[in-house]
Formats: structure tokens, sequence, C-alpha cells
């Protein structure tokens, strides 16, 4: 039998019994992936006891609420000041009970942040999660290595600290902010900590009757009592995977537009590890950016993946009256063990189409912006992405490895000179797809391969986030520009924590 196969299919044994639950909290300390002590206890789990149980049910076709805005406390143009505490809060999800999460001033999605091209930025970050580290990651965004929110760069609990940068000409994007401390991202994230940052260009190409909407994913789990339950051994493996995908905190919320509105959404995946193939029903979706802003004109999509921490830019014609809803399709993206979540024919927004038409809406312009390939590299550099996994006398061990190795903070896994393009390929031999994440920098993928078959991407574009599925490798050209450590990892947290994760040093 394939080696693979073999463990994977132990593994199922192991965790397929009635009582046998693996529940198991990670020590946020150690790098590599050993659980030893894995508890085989009468734990109440998501997974497997619990499958046959309904999860809670939550109110939906709720009015979609807007997020609440970062306010900008400088009193003058061209700079953005504020604060943001991480802090423990109470959500109210199920419609009789408290939950505790964590969130950003308050509110998880985080508040959102608005600023332009040109803007400096200066955010007071105060941690006051009790206990633990935290930083703020802007993914995606050009900022310099130190005030990127690295592992490398800890707030200790009960601190402050300024992340100060500038938005330069052409950063227009979606972006968005989350926690990045070593070994705690994936608990602080799930637990609430995400928020979207929308850097607006000066002159937007988009027309403003569009409107502008972020609709943040997020992926919950509520246990009986209300609370969200620790990471299981299948979460570890998997990513975790919660009972309601939340749209801006809310279950599967309501919007109303006149007949023949054309909407711009920005549809961000801040879940932990849901893969998220989406359609919407009844009405025409054109992707016109990606997590790194405009493409260079606009693309009709009948159907879209969303990959964890992956973004999109959307605009959505409703041009029928009736309700247009956005729905999810079945991905089968690898998955260990039992348990797999039913991905398919979840409505995420139901948007109520008036018999009243709209006001006539500008069309949307032909080209964009202009997007420049990178051109040839001057360097070519291979990133393997393999798992592995053993069962041993005190438990079990699984590694989640980018070239053989487990992520350690003290070792510099690449050195790359500020400048120079790179060809990156991503080789995914795991059994699991991995959307892998490069800080710090853009990227434009070049092709894509599988066995043995070559596929172009079907439009040039700046990301920051790809899906590599399992068995594919992904080319793709990069250029940092800043020098300073940078992180590259898989966007599943569960598996960046357990090692899948490198550094490159930039040097000028
Ligand atoms: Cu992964």
């Amino acid at each position: 039998m394939h080696r693979r196969g073999f463990l994977a299919a132990n593994l199922a044994t192991v965790l397929a019994g009635p009582r046998a639950l693996a529940q198991m909290k990670m020590d946020g300390t150690s790098n590599m992936a050993s659980m030893p002590g894995m508890d085989m206890g009468d734990h109440a789990g998501h997974d497997m006891g619990a499958m046959a149980q309904d999860p809670a049910a939550l109110p939906e076709g709720e009015a979609l609420r807007e997020l609440p805005l970062l306010a900008n406390e400088a009193g003058r143009p061209g700079l953005f000041r504020a604060r943001l505490t991480a802090e423990p809060a109470t959500a109210r999800f199920a419609a009789d009970q408290d939950t505790p999460i964590l969130a950003y001033n308050g509110t998880s999605p985080g508040p959102l942040i608005e600023a332009y091209e040109g803007d400096r930025v200066e955010i007071t970050f105060a941690n006051r999660i009790a206990g633990e580290q935290s930083t703020i990651h802007w993914h995606g965004m050009p900022v310099p290595a130190d005030q990127d929110g690295n592992p490398m760069d800890p707030v200790a609990a009960g601190a402050d600290r300024v992340y100060a940068f500038e938005l330069p000409e052409g950063s227009a994007g979606s972006y968005w902010y989350h926690p990045h401390p070593h070994g705690r991202t994936a608990e602080q994230v799930y637990r609430g900590l995400a928020g979207a940052f929308v850097v607006k260009a000066k002159a937007d190409p988009i027309p403003a009757a569009y409107g502008d909407t972020a609709l943040i994913f997020t992926d919950l789990r509520l246990a009986a009592d209300g609370s969200m339950p620790e990471n299981t051994m299948t979460d570890m493996m998997n990513g975790r995977v919660g009972d309601h995908v939340l749209v801006n905190g809310q279950k599967n919320p309501k919007l109303a537009v006149a007949m023949g509105a054309k909407r711009r959404v920005r549809l961000y995946n801040a879940t932990n590890a849901r893969f998220l193939r989406l359609h919407f029903a009844n009405a025409a979706m054109t992707v016109i950016g990606s997590d790194g802003g405009l493409l260079e004109k606009p693309v009709a999509a009948e159907e879209i993946l969303l990959s964890p921490a992956e973004r999109l830019e959307l605009v959505v014609a409703f041009d029928r009256p009736g309700a247009a809803a956005l729905t999810t399709l079945d991905y089968d993206r690898g998955w260990m063990g039992p348990g797999r979540p039913a991905d398919a024919g979840l409505t995420l927004l139901t948007v109520d189409v008036s018999d009243t038409a709209a006001e006539a809406m500008p069309p949307l312009p032909e080209r964009l912006r202009p997007i420049v390939p990178l051109g040839a590299p001057t360097v070519s550099r291979r990133l393997l992405f393999t798992e592995t996994m053993a069962m041993n006398p005190t438990g079990m061990e699984m590694g989640f490895l980018i070239n053989g190795k487990a992520f350690d903070m003290a070792r510099v896994d690449i050195v790359a000179r500020a400048g120079d393009t790179e060809l990156w390929e991503i080789v995914n031999q795991a059994d699991m797809d991995h959307p892998f994440h490069l800080h710090g920098t853009q990227f434009q993928v070049v092709e894509r391969e599988r066995d043995g078959k070559l596929a172009k991407p079907p439009y040039l574009a700046w990301k920051d986030t790809v899906n590599v599925a399992r068995g594919e490798t992904v080319r793709l050209l990069t250029r940092q520009e800043r020098p300073g450590a940078r992180m590259y990892h898989c966007h599943i947290l569960e598996h960046e924590q357990l090692g899948m994760m490198g550094i490159v040093d930039v040097r000028a």
C-alpha cells in the first residue's frame, strides 16, 4: 500500500471510533508538530461524536450590517491615525447565548479601515489579550518588514506598539489585517481577530454609483454552551472548519437592491481553512480585482474559488427581480480522516431584488488599469510542500513541511535581493490543497502544472495568496522591493502553526 494511504487509513481508524475523540491543544511554543499525550477521552467534539447532531441554529435573514469604520483621528489630510485594541469581548451569534470572543475595538470582524494611496498610516496596537502575545499583520500590504507584524516582533500581553507605514501610489486594493504571533495565530483568528483594510485609489475607475461593500467570510463553531470549542486533532490536520460560514459576522444576512442595480463587493476569505467555491444565483458576477487591486479589464465569472486568505473584487449585476443568493458549490480540497464538512449548498447572503427599477447605472469601463508583467526572472526557487504523519507510542506526530523542514523562527530559509525578479515554483506533493501566501509584496501567477499539463491563469493579476491544489505546481513571479525578513506560508492557519512556513530574508 502507498505509504500515505497507509497512514491516512490508520488515522481514520483511530479517529472513527465513537469514543475516540482527539481533543488537543497545541503548545504555542513548540515549533515541531509533535503531539504527545493525545487525549482519547470522552470529550464533546465537532468532528466525530457530535457529527450526527445539528449545530446550534443561528438567526438568518437579518439586514446585512455595515462594518463599523475605524475612525481617523488625524486632523489633517494624508495621515491616517487610529488605535486598534485586541481584547476579549462577547458576541451574540445564537439567539439566546453569549459567546466569548476576541475582538478588535469590541467588534468581530474588526473595524473596516479605509485609507488612500499616498497616505501615511500610524496605528497604535494595544494587546489586551491576557497572557498571550499578538501582532497585527497587514496582509498583502507593501509595508516595511519591521512594521508587518511578523512572529519575530511580538507585542506582549498588556503592551502597546505603533505600526507606521506609507501607502504607495498604485497600492489601492482589498487587504486585511490579522494577528500573526508565533504558535497562536490560528486560535486568535478563529476567536475573532480579523478585519478588512481597503486602500482606495485617488482616481478610481469603478463608478461610485456601484457603492463599495466589504463582505468578510468567517467560520464559526459553537459548543452547546455557546462557547467556541478548542481545536481538535482533526482541526489541526485539516485546518479548522466550523459549522457556520458568516458574512460580516452574520449568517445569511439580507441585502435589498433595486432591479438593474450594480454593486461593487469585496469578498474576503478570513476563515482559517474553509475553501469557498461561490456562485451567485440570479445575478451576474464580473471579477474586477484580486488580492492586490484591480485587474486590467473586467472578467465575467459563473463561479469563483476563494481559498483561505484570498480576496476578490466583483461587480454584481442584479437584473432580475426576486431573490439572488450567494451560495457555495462543492469543492474537494483534500480531507484527512472522517468528518469532511458538507461545503456545498450553503447560502451565505441573500439579495432581495425589487420589482422597481434602479436609476440607470453607468457602465463598467472596459479598461481598469494597466498591469505590467514582472518579466524575466534572474533567480529560480522551488518550494516543496509535504505532509508527514506517524503514530508512535506517545501519540501522533504530524508535520506540515516546506522543503522537508518545519518552521524555525531562528532560521533564514531563503536569502533574496531587493529588486530582483524571482520565479517561485510551489510544488504541492501533499494530500490537501495548501493556499500559499507571501508577505511583503504582490506576485503574478504565470502558470499551473498538473499531471504534466500546463495551464495559464485566466487573467494577469496581483496576488499575495494562491491556492496550490494537491498534486499541483504553481509558478509565480515575485519581486520584493524592501529589505528585511518576510514570511511565506500555507494560509490554512493550523498548517502554518504546525510548521508550513519559512523566512525569506530580503537584502538591500
Ligand atoms: Cu496547508
